[in-house]
């Protein structure tokens, strides 16, 4: 098989991993609302499950008077007495499971799950190309990140993110990985600063350099 294709194969194959496991997350995206309906008596959908940033609005459908509150302790949120056609809104900022219930009957109980957004890449490093595929990686500061790393040809025993082409100096607290053939190796960390970074392998004597930038 050709270089080229054997790229082809390796970057396919881990593309399928990544959005295996959890694009379907990032795709509902930060910030949105997501609706739950009350009826009599039973929230609709029962249980949520949504990344951190989200607002849910539960919507008073029903003909009843119904309220929506956390039996967490300490309780994270209540609405108050909500009459029908009113709504209520929260919006949560961090992840966990959320139950609730309406204080007027409280046989009714729903779910909020809400899950830590996840920005996932794949990367294939190749020491015969002296590359990193894709060349740049664009990520958003503030949302954690998954890297998937794997080799098309080399060993790579110390690669850095870094903010400088040598990788001198680590960012994200990221401590130097390797990357292998046939081996995925998975970095994980939640950038907190916007800039171009770096994914070098100088530390080990080999000059392949990708660039991480982190957007705003
Ligand atoms: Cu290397």
């Amino acid at each position: 098989m050709s270089t080229l294709a054997r790229l082809g194969l390796v970057a396919a194959l881990i593309f399928a991993v990544a959005v295996g496991v959890g694009y379907s997350i990032a795709l509902l995206g930060q910030g949105g609302v997501v609706g739950v309906s009350i009826v009599d008596n039973a929230f609709s959908p029962k249980t949520v499950t949504v990344p951190v940033g989200t607002t849910v609005r539960w919507t008073n459908n029903g003909s009843l008077p119904h309220t929506v509150t956390s039996t967490s302790n300490p309780r994270v949120f209540d609405s108050g007495t909500l009459d029908p056609g009113s709504s209520f809104e929260f919006t949560f900022k961090t992840p966990g499971q959320f139950p609730y219930r309406c204080s007027i009957h409280p046989a009714m109980t729903g779910m909020v799950i809400v899950e830590q957004q996840v920005q996932e890449f794949a990367l294939i490093h190749s020491l015969s190309q002296s590359k990193i595929f894709p060349e740049v990686t664009t990520v958003t500061k503030g949302i954690k990140v998954r890297l998937f790393h794997t080799a098309l040809d080399g060993v790579h025993p110390s690669v850095a993110i870094s903010s400088d082409e040598d990788g001198k100096n680590p960012v994200f607290e990221v401590k130097p990985f390797p990357v292998e053939p046939g081996k995925l190796t998975t970095v994980e960390f939640t950038p907190d600063r916007a800039g171009t970074f770096f994914i070098s392998h100088r530390p080990h004597g080999h000059n392949i350099v990708g660039k991480l930038v982190v957007k705003e």
